[in-house]
């Protein structure tokens, strides 16, 4: 932590081409990452913001198959969405690349080929799903079937939703392509595997020793994979649309996307930066930090690094400085159900208001835990943020200065007591700023910046200079200069998290940036110097305009709820002795853990009112074990016992499916005794 280094590569997240992007991607990556480079490029140092598009994938073939178009044509289409939305906001890369540009084809290849000159992967042949029609390998989740536990018709090959179990292809009965619809064969095909468990030891040392510093959720995901321990990864795949494996023999296969897309952090550095761009990942002195969303924590702290030290060159991460997720409205971001505010559709109409939604954005990041967008607290931050604190304090300065003063700053008088108090509180904004933007507290260094504007706000109203205008011009004058002092220091704090609105600011005060090392500073401006034209930094947003966008989320809400339906349709009528048949019961959660190598499961004891029953159940992703302990719920008592990851599961816990797909446990309104009848 204490070294010492001479430039920073940071890197963001490469987006998949294949949607545009929107709150959640900007909240989790591409904000923090900015405003980190702004700041320290403000400092005067050295550093790079590396970004681009991940145009490889499944997801991007069978987009492609569906409309009818080309792989090509879907990337080319998003990436340029992609690109303009994170100028329009501001994001300040260095370079915006793509995963299909040429310089990335031959960093990956040589990238790979230099660990498999070096013995570093282990080959493997396996019988996989071949859809003879679609004449194509099928990815497990291009696969459907039915569950070998519940009998779900509908699983696919790599879990089973209906039961939460993990599976495998093979696993599946009567399986189907889902992309012809035909019946696949199995037939052998050879991979090349990065044997993860083999670097075990070093990543435990390097993490687990080395960067206790990592943020908590960081940190924590990684033990956690790390302590379940690490199997061999597959780094190729049965696809024609992405990077040819570079071996003889290989025809029909290519990297497998999350090989090659963090290796386009470094293409797209040596795109920018054909000559240097060594130094930039090599040399030591330069730090590497990855700002990526939690889901890709595993592949930035663990797969990607273990490819920097198996090729043996490479700088390892020094942070990965992740964030949770943000929610929308209470309900998780989902590109399939439409459940986004789109970054381009935000401009068309909310225009000219990026800096609304960066600073509303950073104050609610998800940094330790998911946090929620409201349009309510987005107008909320906008009147009584933006515009009463911070746009009201620059604004008046600025009239009364025009006012009296012909718009040049007046001369600093004498000082009171209260005037060098003032002058003492922001002298220390620039430490506590800098101390939580270089532990990457964004939230808390933006409501810093805030604050300086607060202590603006009440040097006026406590100074009432207005009232003094008529008796104590000096004063005034005086007074006039301090709020100058404090408005350019605004300027200076606020660039990072606000820099559309600073690029005014400085406008206003007439003066080029001043530099991040200045802040703090009580004579910015000097006396006499011209103040350029006064213009209003942030409007009150009306609430007919929040409205419409919650209309549209409501809007949004109905079809769903409609599509649910069409989807889950009523099932057939029943008779009452087929109601009859099912024993529902209410037991007490008695012990609760989650069952070793699956994501998905929860082993619960149940207080059954009789005995005590193992119940294995779909919910890890949706509940921690220690928040059910203690809790009843309602479990079907008379299923047949079955076995679950080699556990005898006595029966089945019934939760209700939300329609953003989070589950949530039916329980009791009120206690009850366990073994009571659900009728
Ligand atoms: N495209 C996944 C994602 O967008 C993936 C990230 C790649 S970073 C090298 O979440
Ligand atoms: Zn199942």
């Amino acid at each position: 932590m204490d070294k010492q280094f001479e430039r920073t590569l940071i890197t963001t997240a490469l987006p998949y081409a294949n949607g545009p992007v929107h709150i959640g991607h900007l909240a989790g990556v591409y904000i923090p990452a900015d405003i980190y480079a702004r700041y320290l490029r403000l400092k005067g140092e050295n550093v790079l913001l590396i970004g681009g598009s991940d145009e490889h994938g499944v997801p991007i073939t069978l987009r492609a198959k569906k409309e009818g178009v080309t792989p090509q044509d879907i990337v080319d289409r998003y990436h340029t969405i992609i690109k303009k939305s994170f100028t329009d906001f501001g994001v300040s890369f260095d370079i915006y690349s793509r995963t299909t540009s040429e310089t990335h084809r031959q960093v990956a290849s040589d990238f790979f080929r230099k660990l498999y000159d070096n013995g570093e992967f282990i080959e493997r042949t396996n019988e996989q799903y071949y859809d003879e029609e679609a004449k194509q390998f099928l990815a497990d989740r291009y696969i459907t079937g039915t569950c070998p536990h519940c009998g779900n018709p509908n699983a696919y090959g790599d879990q089973c939703e209906s039961c939460g179990t993990s599976l495998s292809p093979n696993d599946l009965k009567d399986p189907k392509s889902a992309i012809s619809g035909s019946v696949p064969v199995l037939r052998e095909t050879k991979h090349w595997y990065l044997p993860l468990d083999k670097w075990e030891p070093f990543l435990r040392q390097w993490i687990l020793e080395e960067h206790k510093e990592w943020k908590p959720n960081v940190y924590g995901q990684c033990k956690s994979w790390l302590d379940m321990g690490l199997q061999p990864r597959a780094v190729s795949r049965d696809l024609d649309w992405g990077i040819p494996v570079p071996v003889d023999g290989a025809e029909g296969k290519v990297l497998y996307v999350w090989f090659d897309a963090p290796i386009g952090y470094i293409s797209n550095t040596k795109e920018l930066l054909p000559e240097t761009w060594e130094t930039w990942w090599k040399d030591p002195s330069t730090r590497l930090l990855h700002f990526i969303g939690k889901d890709n924590i595993v592949f930035h702290c663990i797969v990607f690094p273990t490819m920097l030290k198996a090729e043996g060159t490479f700088n390892l991460p020094e942070n990965v400085p992740a964030n949770e997720f943000l929610n929308l409205e209470g309900d998780k971001i989902s590109t399939s159900r439409n459940w986004a505010v789109w970054l381009h559709e935000y401009l068309e109409e909310l225009p000219g208001k990026q800096d609304v939604l960066r600073y509303v954005l950073t104050a609610n990041a998800p940094e330790t835990k998911d946090n929620d967008f409201t349009w309510k607290d987005f107008q909320a931050r906008n009147n009584n943020e933006l515009v009463a604190i911070l746009g009201n304090f620059v604004n008046r300065a600025f009239v009364l200065t025009s006012k009296y003063f012909d718009n040049k700053v007046p001369e600093l008088g004498e000082l009171t007591e209260y005037d060098k108090q003032t002058l003492n509180d922001f002298v220390n904004v620039k430490a506590d700023v800098e101390r939580l933007l270089d532990t990457f507290h964004f939230r808390d260094a933006q409501k810093e910046a805030m604050n300086l504007a607060r202590i603006g706000n009440k040097y006026l109203a406590d100074t009432e200079p207005w009232k003094l205008a008529k008796t104590d011009m000096n004063r005034v004058g005086t007074i006039l200069n301090i709020a100058l002092q404090i408005t350019a220091n605004l300027a200076i704090a606020f660039e990072p998290f606000l820099p559309f609105s600073m690029e005014k600011l400085n406008e206003m005060l007439n003066v080029k940036p001043l530099g991040w090392n200045r802040l703090g500073e009580t004579n910015l401006l000097p006396a006499g110097h011209q103040l350029g034209k006064a213009e209003l930094l942030f409007e009150k947003i009306d609430d007919a305009v929040i409205e419409a966008q919650i209309q549209k989320l409501l809007d949004t809400k109905k079809e769903n709820e409609a599509a649910n339906y069409k989807a889950n349709p009523i099932k057939e009528t029943i008779e009452y002795g087929d109601f009859e048949k099912l024993d529902i019961r209410v037991g007490t959660v008695i012990e609760c853990i989650k069952v070793p190598k699956a994501d998905k499961l929860l082993q619960l004891r149940i207080d059954d009112g009789l005995e005590k029953r193992i119940i294995v159940s779909g919910i890890a992703q949706h509940y921690k074990p220690e928040e059910l302990i203690g809790k009843q719920v309602c479990f079907i008592a008379n299923l047949a016992p079955r076995k679950l990851k080699g556990i005898v599961s006595e029966g089945m816990i019934l939760s209700a499916e939300n329609n953003d797909g989070s589950l949530k446990v039916i329980m009791p309104e009120q206690a009850v005794k366990p073994g009571s009848e659900v009728k």
